[in-house]
């Protein structure tokens, strides 16, 4: 039987990349976008969809015959912090919502992202293992901890298949962040072009995790796509790309805009970002479906440079 997928959140940082690859892979008929926002620039079908609300996915469920979902829509680490009750609500009630039609509907196959938000200061910093303690910080991390336990639940208990990565800040020119701790790393390419200042809002020095759109949409497929006997983690595997600080992206922008300033303001986000892991160990992760990152810091820097200056500056 072919597959119909929905994707929650498809206008998201990630989701409006994922659709995409999605309709190339399994057809531009069998992909269903959704977004609580009903603006969009997709091909195919879209459904403007608040997922808080259950009776309205199930609708879109049954009217589409959908057989996958792909839950991406979340508050994340920042913004969540401004409403952490609501945050909490909202993150858990999608979730449930997401697993419960789900396992009545007897899908084939649920993904659901995690986030490097999980750790918090009693895990190893450097090199960070799948199974390391979670004290996440934040309500957003919160979150995800308790949504990775409630995947490994439905799956132990209800056999449906879920499937989660931590991904970590993600990198990439084709869409937006929102409200994340991690999107200074894509705004500092947009300024860097634009020959604009860029004011930082974590210290120069606050190494993290990240990852290129490219790696993190092929994770996500390999994943989905790896046979259901490998997947040995039910709760989120581990994703590295490679990791940096805001000073080493200056520094390799440098080499293409020699003058480009950067101002350092730290707020609220620098004490996010100090109770992350600097790295992460996904050996779990390649193991078990043979995931390898292609893209390093200056790979990223120069595609980046090379892609938003031809949005900017359309081609004639
Ligand atoms: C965030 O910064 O909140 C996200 C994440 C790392 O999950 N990009």
């Amino acid at each position: 039987m072919k597959a119909k997928v929905l994707v929650i959140g498809a206008n998201g940082q990630l989701g409006s990349v994922l659709v995409k690859e999605l309709q190339h892979r399994h057809g531009l008929d069998n992909v269903v976008a959704s977004d609580i926002n009903k603006s969009h620039n997709f091909h195919g079908a879209f459904e403007v969809l608040d997922a808080t609300d259950k009776t309205q996915l199930l609708e879109v469920v049954e009217s589409y015959g959908i057989t996958q979902i792909y839950h991406l829509a979340a508050i994340l680490s920042a913004k969540g912090e401004a409403n952490p009750l609501t945050t909490w609500d909202l993150n858990m009630k999608m979730l449930f919502n997401v697993l419960e039609v789900a396992r009545v509907q007897e899908m084939d196959k649920v993904f659901f992202p995690s986030s490097i938000a999980v750790f918090g200061e009693d895990a190893p910093w450097v090199n960070t293992p799948n199974k390391a303690y979670l004290n996440p910080a934040t309500v957003y991390g919160m979150s995800k901890a308790a949504g990775e336990q409630w995947a490994q639940y439905y799956f132990l208990r209800y056999g449906l298949d879920v499937r989660s990565l931590r991904y970590p800040g993600v990198i990439g020119y084709q869409s937006l962040p929102g409200g994340g701790t991690t999107d200074y790393a894509v705004e500092i390419f947009h300024k860097a072009v634009l020959e604009e200042e860029f004011v930082c809002f974590l210290n120069e020095d606050t190494t993290l995790p990240m990852i290129f759109m490219d790696d993190a949409i092929r994770a996500t497929m390999e994943l989905m796509e790896a046979p259901k006997r490998d997947i040995k983690i039910r709760t989120a595997y581990n994703l590295a790309g490679s990791s940096f600080s805001p000073e080493d992206i200056v520094r390799e922008i440098r080499k293409f805009y020699p003058d480009f300033m950067v101002k350092y303001e730290p707020d609220f986000r620098q004490d996010i970002a100090a109770k992350w892991p600097k790295s992460i160990n996904d050996d779990e992760a390649a193991l078990d479906w043979g995931w390898k990152p292609e893209y390093d810091l200056e790979i990223i820097v120069s595609t980046m440079i090379e892609k938003l200056k031809e949005q900017y500056v359309p081609q004639q």
